[in-house]
């Protein structure tokens, strides 16, 4: 927040100034230079983050046959609420069009023409990559993660042959995140380099489409918290969706102030389990699993930014370049771990997916922070949502516990 504060105050004031100077030496010398490195590093983290991220959470199912049941059903519902879920933000997103009309000015667009979007039969096609090295090299992800999972499916079904294979991944896996920590710790030097250059550049004007985004965003996320998940819970269980947010609030206020589903996951698993009296038995396995591979919150972002940025820039994605997106936003959040900002390394590779500039992420980076928090107590919401529906199917919810409005109370 420091560094968005500073950097649009220092932003505002060189557009101000209009010093030719301080435009060459500051904005386009210093300015860029670390905001550059910084973009640059959130896209340094992507490959590793998916590969190993992905494949402890493949890993994490445990056993291939669980796949059979708990997992099979949770897997598909997660993959369900994250597709309707971004399906919806770019729905909405296109009709309300935040930064619409806002061409970036001194930005040459000419050359950012959208990647040649290939028809949905040439994405699905080539999910499946002929060299897994080279598209390790080259950050193809959808063929990275279609590689990833069959290699984690692969380790599963060799058994207790493969532990030596999984602790390496773990550890890797928690290497990975502390990477990310260390970039992040960065953060606020990069907002500061990116806004104050994108405000020198734009002026006060850029306020108006940026409120838009974070607005249309907002709105989007609370509309999947309230309407869409309490909805897929009363239709699929039955249970009453009022209870169930009383029950989660503590939840998502950690998430919230985390903005980490994964250090959520303790508090997620204590709610569904102690106070709405889900089995843990189904809970130990789908909260852990859905903090992994269930970013509902995120792959809103992804998809409201996407149009955003589409609209920013004046490029038409067209139908196959939303698909597309939906494709990578649903893919990305089964790598995306759930710790802060990795929604915005994953946003990286959306763009770059369907040819927009990462540049772009200037625009949503100071007000990111804010949004990962209300975006990840979405997420770890799904995580719970579709944890009670799989346990209320399996017949493993203690519903004198759900309906009891003190129930694991004491001592939260
Ligand atoms: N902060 C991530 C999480 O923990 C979500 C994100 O970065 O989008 O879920």
């Amino acid at each position: 927040m420091i560094g968005m504060g500073a950097g649009l105050a220092v932003g505002i004031v060189l557009n101000l100034i209009q010093s030719s100077f301080l435009e060459t030496y500051l904005v386009d010398g210093l300015f860029t230079m670390i905001g550059t490195a910084f973009v640059n590093a959130l896209k340094m983290l992507v490959v590793p983050l998916v590969v190993f991220s992905l494949i402890c959470g493949v890993l994490g199912i445990g056993d291939i046959r669980i796949l059979g049941r708990v997992g099979g059903k949770s897997f598909g519902l997660y993959m369900l609420t994250t597709t309707v879920a971004i399906a919806v933000a770019i729905a909405v997103a296109t009709i309300i069009a935040p930064g619409a009309g806002f061409n970036m000015e001194g930005v040459d667009t000419s050359g950012v023409t959208a990647a040649e979007a290939p028809s949905v039969w040439e994405v699905f096609a080539n999910i499946v990559p002929t060299n897994p090295v080279a598209a390790l090299a080259n950050g193809e992800m959808l063929q990275i993660i279609f590689y990833v999972i069959i290699v984690g499916v692969a380790a599963l079904m060799l058994g207790e042959a493969s532990a030596p294979f999984a602790r390496a991944c773990e550890y890797m896996n928690d290497l990975m995140m502390k990477i990310v920590g260390i970039v992040m710790a960065a953060a606020p030097y990069g907002v500061f380099c990116l806004i104050a250059k994108v405000f020198a550049q734009q002026g006060v004007e850029l306020f108006v489409p940026v409120l838009a985004y974070v607005g249309t965003l907002t709105g989007v996320l609370f509309l999947h918290l309230f309407v869409t998940l309490m909805l897929m819970l009363k239709l699929f269980s039955g249970l009453d969706p009022f209870t169930f947010m009383a029950k989660i609030r503590p939840a998502q206020i950690f998430a919230f102030s985390t903005a980490s589903s994964n250090a959520t996951i303790p508090v997620t698993l204590r709610s569904v389990t102690e106070r709405m009296g889900v089995d843990n038995s189904v809970a130990s396995f789908t909260v852990p699993f859905g903090a992994t591979i269930n970013m509902d919150g995120t792959a809103i972002m992804q998809g409201v930014a996407t149009v955003f940025l589409a609209n920013v820039y004046g490029i038409d994605l067209g139908i196959s370049g939303y698909l597309t997106v939906i494709a990578m936003a649903v893919l990305a959040s089964i790598g995306t771990a759930g710790v802060p900002g990795v929604g915005l390394v994953m946003l990286t590779m959306v763009l770059t997916q369907v040819g927009l500039p990462i540049e772009g992420i200037a625009l949503i980076l100071g007000v990111d922070r804010l949004m990962d928090m209300i975006r990840t107590a979405v997420n770890i919401t799904g995580d719970a949502v579709v944890t009670t529906i799989v346990a209320r199917s399996e017949g493993k919810v203690d519903l004198a516990v759900y309906g009891d409005p003190n129930a694991g109370v004491v001592g939260d």
